[in-house]
């Protein structure tokens, strides 16, 4: 299917509308969300967000991930969350009970688990708008990375050592939450491992008073092992060690893997542009030595016969057979050129964007040649918008211009209705989840800029 350029009346009408979700969502120092399902910062949410509204306003951009930085722990780690004001959210501070972990930041309630690592990523695509503005936003965009450098490195060395201690080169998550694709097939089988067990205090769900199909997101029995898992995390004080002994869910992602050997490379580039992070011993030494063990334990996942990578369950030493967008993490992170263009080749063919049943040709999270796939379920089927930017920027960046440039048309032909959606059913293109979705929105500002 071939996507036409939006006109440039839709151009201006989706970027009045997507500055003005952002607007809404706003709440001083940082962006919710979304305004009624997720009235709290989310932390792969808000690097999407910073880069969004960079392209209207680069200070409020570094507020954003300022704002973000205040929530780390002394391991480095940046938590998933970071509560705001009381909610009706579910699992909130009272069920993360992080005041049992010695690392927690002192002034800032925040949950106990992390998120995929995009903020650097988020930094340096906010480091080049501001160069190409130039005076202040040059200026205050230079010095915020001089200033925070250190914080993105901690954060990086977190994920490279605590989260793999035996230099695997895939960084190691705990929970399926931490991937940020909750209930995706890619984690079916080590979840059939997870065994809530019945002193687990009880629960009730409160995402499901904000949908109207239930079966659009997870079920209660996964639900119930998602918050076992929480359970074992308070029940070891959140020490990753500890956890690594009795957790029932210990997984190698290949997305988390990816990215990181990815914003690994950028932050050493912006340490060396700037003149920080210098000395063999230096940041920008360990940025490069984290990027090359990642990127290596990537390419190495890479299954030789459908070519996408996989997860590996560390708990049984298997590799997760599962065709998710996840799967095509070596684009991302780059380093074997002939891989970059088979994945390149399989992305926009006819397994996945170029899929026949799709209503735009944009990244579905499972592959609808999949027995997986399931439409309208959550990170089961449907198209998440920031997927398909993530896909478009990491060709964009092998120097697959042009098909970078369809994926992005056709994303925002898909957001041309405006309702920045958190998901699309893939078949329909009906919009599903929460509606003025901020990372939906920054990302249509990001596209259109
Ligand atoms: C939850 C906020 C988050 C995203 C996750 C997505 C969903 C639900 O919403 O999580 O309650 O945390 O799966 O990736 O960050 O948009």
């Amino acid at each position: 299917m071939t996507v036409s350029q939006p006109s440039a009346v839709e151009v201006g009408l989706m970027a009045g509308r997507a500055g003005y979700v952002l607007r809404a969502n706003d709440r001083g120092r940082f962006t919710v969300a979304s305004p009624t399902l997720y009235p709290h910062m989310w932390s792969w949410d808000a690097g999407f967000v910073a880069l969004g509204i960079a392209t209207v306003s680069v200070p409020r951009a570094l507020d954003e991930l300022r704002t973000l930085l205040t929530g780390q722990w002394a391991t480095g780690m940046i938590p998933h969350i970071l509560f705001h004001s009381p909610s009706d959210y579910f699992p909130g501070p009272e069920r993360w009970r992080t005041q049992v972990a010695a690392a927690r930041p002192p002034e800032v309630l925040t949950s106990g688990i992390c998120q995929p690592p995009i903020h650097v990523i988020a930094l340096s695509r906010i480091l080049h708008d501001a160069r190409r503005r130039g005076g202040t936003d040059q200026q205050l965009a230079e010095d915020f990375v001089r200033e925070t450098f250190d914080q993105w490195l901690a954060w990086h060395q977190y994920l490279a050592t605590a989260r793999d201690p035996y230099s695997y080169g895939l960084v190691e998550i705990h929970h399926g939450w931490e991937s940020g694709m909750d209930d995706s097939p890619r984690w079916d089988v080590p979840y059939a491992n997870v065994h809530p067990q019945p002193d687990m205090p009880p629960f009730v769900r409160a995402d499901l008073a904000h949908v109207a199909d239930p079966s659009q997101r997870p079920s209660d029995a996964e639900y119930a092992r998602y918050l076992w898992l929480l359970e074992q995390k308070v029940r070891v004080r959140y020490d990753d060690a500890a956890y690594r002994s009795t957790g029932d869910f210990v997984v190698g992602d290949v997305l988390v893997s990816a990215l990181l050997a990815a914003a690994s490379d950028l932050l050493a580039d912006m340490g060396e542009e700037l003149g920080i992070g210098g000395g063999s011993s230096g940041g920008v030494e360990q940025s490069r030595a984290i990027a090359r063990r990642f990127r290596t334990g990537v390419l190495r996942s890479v299954d030789p016969d459908t070519g996408l990578a996989r997860d590996l369950d560390l708990r049984t030493g298997n590799w997760l057979e599962v065709e998710s967008a996840a799967g095509f993490a070596p684009l991302l992170c780059g380093g074997d050129e002939a891989v970059t263009r088979r994945q390149r080749d399989l992305l926009l063919g006819p397994r996945w964007c170029g899929h026949s049943r799709l209503r735009w040709p944009v990244v579905p999270s499972v592959s609808p040649a999949s027995a997986d796939f399931r439409e309208r379920t959550y990170w089961r089927g449907p198209q998440w918008p920031v997927l398909n930017w993530l896909m478009a920027w990491a060709l964009n960046r092998s120097g697959e211009q042009e098909a970078a440039n369809q994926l992005r048309l056709a994303g925002l032909s898909q957001l041309i209705d405006c309702d920045f959606a958190e998901y699309y059913e893939p078949v329909t293109g009906e919009t599903l989840g929460s509606r003025d979705q901020s990372w939906t929105a920054a990302i249509a500002l990001d596209f259109l800029a």
